[in-house]
C-alpha cells in the first residue's frame, strides 16, 4: 500500500459476520454498562483488532490496549499450593444445634442456633493443580468459619491421623511422594520408589499407611467423605480452663468409596469427576452437609489414654470418648469465580476465635508457622487477608499494620502507632487491645529443657496401625493387603519392600504374608519396633462399611436405552430412584437420544462412548431386541456392562437385553436383576455394593 493512501473502507458487518475484520460489529449502541474497558477505566473501541503500522504492517508499542491485555494475561497463573494444589470449593453455613457453653468461650460453638457463614476447600494432596481428581490420595477439608470473633479455619483431612509426628519431616515426606525429582513423574500418585523408600525408613508412618491403603483413599464423592480435624486442639472457657478437642465432620450423605480399578478408570472417562459432582450437586439444590462433632478430654483423661494425645499418628478410639455432635454444615453455593474464591482462599491454622486453641502437637507447632508464610510465596503479599474470600466477614477486623503490596485499605488520619494519645488533641487514636474480649493462650506449664527429642511417649508406631487394621472388615482388610500389593509391585528397589514388609509384620503377621504372597517375594524377618506394640480393642467406628445406612441419596443411575426401549420400565426406574434421592441419566448410542417404543423421542443426558459406567453408582439396560444387537458390536456396551459388574454394581436389565449380558459374561447374582417388573429391587440392590461377587471378578490379596 502506498504511503498515506487511507486504508480502503472496512467491509460492511451485520451481527452475525465473524468478528475480526472490522469494527462495525457493535454499531448498535453499547450502554455505558455494557463497554468493555482497560483496567484503567477506558473505553476500548476495538477488541478484535491490534493497532497496526498499515492492516499488514507491525503492531505499534503504542498500543497500550494490546500491551495491558496480553501483560495481564502472562500474569494470570500464581504459584500453586505447594501440597494440596488441586481442589474445589464451596460456600455455605454452620450451625450449631449443641452449646459447649462452659467448656468453650467462643461464640461459635456456644450460641445455638446462629448461622456463620463458612468456605470450603477439600484438595487431594499429591497432586498438580491440573492433576486428576482419583488418584489414591488423602483428601484435604479446610473449612473457614466467618465467625463473630473472627475467622476459625479448622484445616483437616479426610483420614483422622497423619505420616509423622513432627513438622521437621515435613518436607521429607512430601519431596519423597512427589513426582521423582530427576525424572518428573510420577504424577499425583504414591506407587514409586521414593515414597516407600521413606516410608519404610520412618515407621511411625504406618498407622497412615493403613488408611492410605485403604478404599479411604478413594472417595466416590468430595460429598461422602468423613472430615478430621487430625491434631489435638484444646477449648478454653471463660476461666481460661482447658479441655482437649478432636474435631469430626460427619457425611450426611454417608461413607462412600470407589474400587481402585474404577477409580484409575475414571481419572480417564472424567479427570474432574469429585469437582464437577460438587458443583452439579449445589447448582441442583441438592446440597451436601455433614454434621460437627466433637471428641472432648480433661487432661485427667488424656493422661490416661495408653499413647501420647500430642502425637498426630495416634487417634482416640470413639468406642472410648464418643464422638459428640454439636452442629451442622450445609454447602449451598457454588462460588462465582474459581480463581478468585478457590483459588486464593488462605486457610490458616493460626486462624482461631478466642476460646479455641492449640495443643503442644509438634506437627500442629509447625503448622502453625508454615500456613501464614507460604501464602506470601502464593499470593504475593502480607495483604492477603483483604483478599474477598479471606476477609473477616463476622466482625470488624481493625490494627495498626499498614501498607504492603497490595494494600486496598484507604487509612484516614496520623495514628498508626500505639500506645498514642491523639485522642487528647481530638483526633481519632485507633483502636487498642482488649484483655476481656481478646485471644488469650492456655497457660501451659512449659520451661523444660531446649532438646531437639522426640518424646518416649512418642515411640510406639505399630500399636494404632493394627488397631486400625484389625477394626476392619475382612473386605476392608483384603482392600488394604491388595492396595499395598498394587503400590509395592511399582517399586523397584528390593530393599524398599523387603524394609516395608518387615515393617508390616509388626502390624499383622497375615497382612504381610498376604502382601509377600501378592508380590510373589519371601517374607523378610520382622523389623525391631522401637516400643513393643499393644493390642487394644477394636474399634468398629474405623470401618468405612457399614458404618452408615446404605443408600443412593445423592447418587447416580445410568439407564442405558436404543430405540424402541420399553418407556413404561426406564419411567419406572426413573420415579423409584428419584424417590431415594438419586439422580438418574439416560445413556443412548446416539446423543439425540431414541424413540421409545410408545413412539415418544427420549432424550439422552449423555452418549455411550463418553459415559462409561464408572461414571454411574449403578446401571440399567432397557433396550428393544434390535437395539441389543446393535450393541452387541460396541464395544463401549460391553464394556459398560463388564465395569458395572467389576465394580460390584447392581445392574438392571429388561429380557432384550439378555443376549448383552452374555457377552460381557455378566454371571447371576442378587446384584443382577430383571426389571421387568420390578424396578423397585434394582433400587434395593443400588444402595450398596455387591461386596460377595468380588471373588469372582478379582484376586485380592
Ligand atoms: Fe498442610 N499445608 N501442612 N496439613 N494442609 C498446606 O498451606 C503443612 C498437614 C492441609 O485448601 C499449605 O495454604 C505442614 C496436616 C490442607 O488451601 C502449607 C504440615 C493436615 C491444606 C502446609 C502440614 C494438613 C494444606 C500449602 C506438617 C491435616 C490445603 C498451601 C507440619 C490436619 C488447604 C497452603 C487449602 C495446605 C503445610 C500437615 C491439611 C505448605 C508444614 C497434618 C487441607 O502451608
Amino acid at each position: 500500500m502506498a504511503k498515506n493512501k487511507p486504508p480502503a473502507a472496512a467491509p460492511q458487518r451485520t451481527d452475525d459476520a465473524p468478528l475480526g475484520q472490522g469494527g462495525e460489529r457493535h454499531q448498535t449502541a453499547v450502554s455505558p454498562a455494557e463497554r468493555t474497558t482497560t483496567n484503567h477505566g477506558v473505553t476500548i473501541s476495538d477488541n478484535q483488532n491490534s493497532l497496526k503500522a498499515g492492516d499488514r504492517g507491525p503492531t505499534l508499542l503504542e498500543d497500550f490496549v494490546l500491551r495491558e491485555k496480553i501483560q495481564h494475561f502472562d500474569h494470570e497463573r500464581i504459584p500453586e499450593r505447594i501440597v494440596h494444589a488441586r481442589g474445589s470449593g464451596a460456600h455455605g453455613y454452620f450451625e450449631l444445634t449443641d452449646s459447649l457453653e462452659g467448656i468453650t468461650r467462643a461464640k461459635i460453638l456456644t450460641e445455638v442456633g446462629e448461622r456463620t457463614e463458612v468456605f470450603v476447600r477439600f484438595s487431594t494432596v499429591a497432586g498438580g493443580a491440573g492433576s486428576v481428581d482419583t488418584p489414591r490420595d488423602v483428601r484435604g477439608f479446610a473449612v473457614k468459619f466467618y465467625t463473630r470473633d473472627g475467622n476459625w479455619d479448622l484445616v483437616g483431612n479426610n483420614i483422622p491421623v497423619f505420616f509423622i509426628q513432627d513438622a521437621i519431616k515435613f518436607p521429607d515426606l512430601i519431596h519423597a511422594v512427589k513426582m521423582e525429582a530427576d525424572r518428573g513423574y510420577p504424577q499425583a500418585a504414591s506407587a514409586h520408589d521414593t515414597f516407600w523408600d521413606f516410608v519404610s525408613l520412618l515407621p511411625e508412618t504406618t498407622h497412615m499407611i493403613m488408611w492410605a491403603m485403604s478404599d479411604r483413599t478413594l472417595p466416590r464423592s468430595l460429598r461422602m467423605m468423613e472430615g478430621f480435624g487430625v491434631n489435638t486442639f484444646r477449648l478454653l472457657n471463660e476461666d481460661d480452663e482447658a479441655t482437649f478437642v478432636k474435631f469430626h465432620w460427619r457425611p450426611m450423605l454417608g461413607l462412600q468409596s470407589t474400587c481402585w480399578d474404577e477409580a484409575v478408570k475414571i481419572a480417564g472417562a472424567d479427570p474432574d469427576f469429585h469437582r464437577r459432582d460438587l458443583h452439579e450437586a449445589i447448582e441442583a439444590g441438592d446440597y451436601p452437609e455433614w454434621a460437627l462433632g466433637v471428641q472432648l478430654l480433661s487432661q485427667a483423661e488424656a493422661d490416661a489414654l495408653p499413647f501420647d494425645i500430642l502425637d498426630a499418628t495416634k487417634l482416640i478410639p470413639e468406642e472410648l470418648h464418643p464422638v459428640r455432635l454439636i452442629g451442622r454444615m450445609v454447602l449451598d453455593r457454588n462460588p462465582d469465580n474459581f480463581f478468585a474464591e478457590t483459588e486464593q482462599v488462605a486457610f490458616l491454622p493460626t486462624n482461631m476465635p478466642p476460646g479455641i486453641d492449640v495443643s503442644e502437637d509438634p506437627l500442629l507447632q509447625g503448622r502453625l508457622f508454615s500456613y501464614q508464610d507460604t501464602q506470601l510465596s502464593r499470593l504475593g503479599t502480607v495483604n492477603f487477608h483483604q483478599i474477598p474470600v479471606n476477609r473477616a466477614k463476622g466482625c470488624p477486623m481493625q490494627n495498626f499494620q499498614r501498607d504492603g503490596h497490595m494494600q486496598t485499605q484507604v487509612f484516614a488520619g496520623r495514628a498508626n502507632y500505639e500506645p498514642n494519645s491523639l485522642a487528647d488533641a481530638g483526633e481519632e487514636p485507633g483502636p487498642r487491645e482488649d484483655p476481656t474480649h481478646g485471644f488469650r493462650s492456655f497457660r501451659a506449664v512449659t520451661g523444660d529443657q531446649k532438646v531437639r527429642l522426640r518424646a518416649e511417649s512418642f515411640a510406639d508406631h505399630y500399636s494404632h496401625a493394627r488397631l486400625f487394621y484389625s477394626s476392619q472388615s475382612g473386605i476392608e482388610q483384603a482392600h488394604i493387603a491388595s492396595g499395598l500389593v498394587f503400590e509395592l509391585s511399582k517399586v523397584k528397589l528390593d530393599h524398599v519392600v523387603r524394609r516395608v514388609l518387615s515393617n508390616l509384620r509388626n502390624v499383622d503377621e497375615d497382612l504381610a504374608a498376604r502382601v509377600a504372597d501378592g508380590l510373589n517375594v519371601p517374607l523378610p524377618a520382622a523389623s525391631a519396633p522401637a516400643a513393643e506394640p499393644i493390642d487394644m480393642a477394636p474399634s468398629p467406628a474405623l470401618r468405612l462399611i457399614g458404618k452408615y445406612e446404605d443408600s443412593l441419596a445423592g447418587r447416580a443411575i445410568a439407564i442405558l436405552v436404543t430405540d424402541g426401549a420399553d418407556a413404561r420400565i426406564v419411567d419406572a426406574v426413573r420415579a423409584a430412584a428419584e424417590s431415594e434421592g438419586a439422580a438418574v441419566k439416560i445413556i443412548a448410542p446416539r446423543i439425540g437420544g431414541v424413540m421409545t417404543d410408545s413412539g415418544e423421542p427420549l432424550a439422552a443426558g449423555g452418549q455411550l462412548g463418553g459415559s462409561p459406567s464408572v461414571l454411574f453408582d449403578a446401571v440399567s439396560l432397557v433396550v428393544s431386541a434390535e437395539g441389543c444387537a446393535a450393541l452387541l458390536k460396541e464395544s463401549a456396551a460391553i464394556d459398560f456392562l463388564r465395569d458395572a459388574y467389576g465394580h460390584l454394581k447392581a445392574i438392571g436389565f429388561t429380557a432384550e437385553a439378555a443376549p448383552l449380558l452374555e457377552a460381557a459374561r455378566i454371571l447371576a447374582d442378587d446384584g443382577v436383576i430383571d426389571i421387568g417388573d420390578d424396578a423397585e429391587a434394582l433400587i434395593a440392590a443400588s444402595a450398596t455394593r455387591r461386596w460377595d461377587r468380588e471373588a469372582r471378578v478379582r484376586t485380592l490379596a
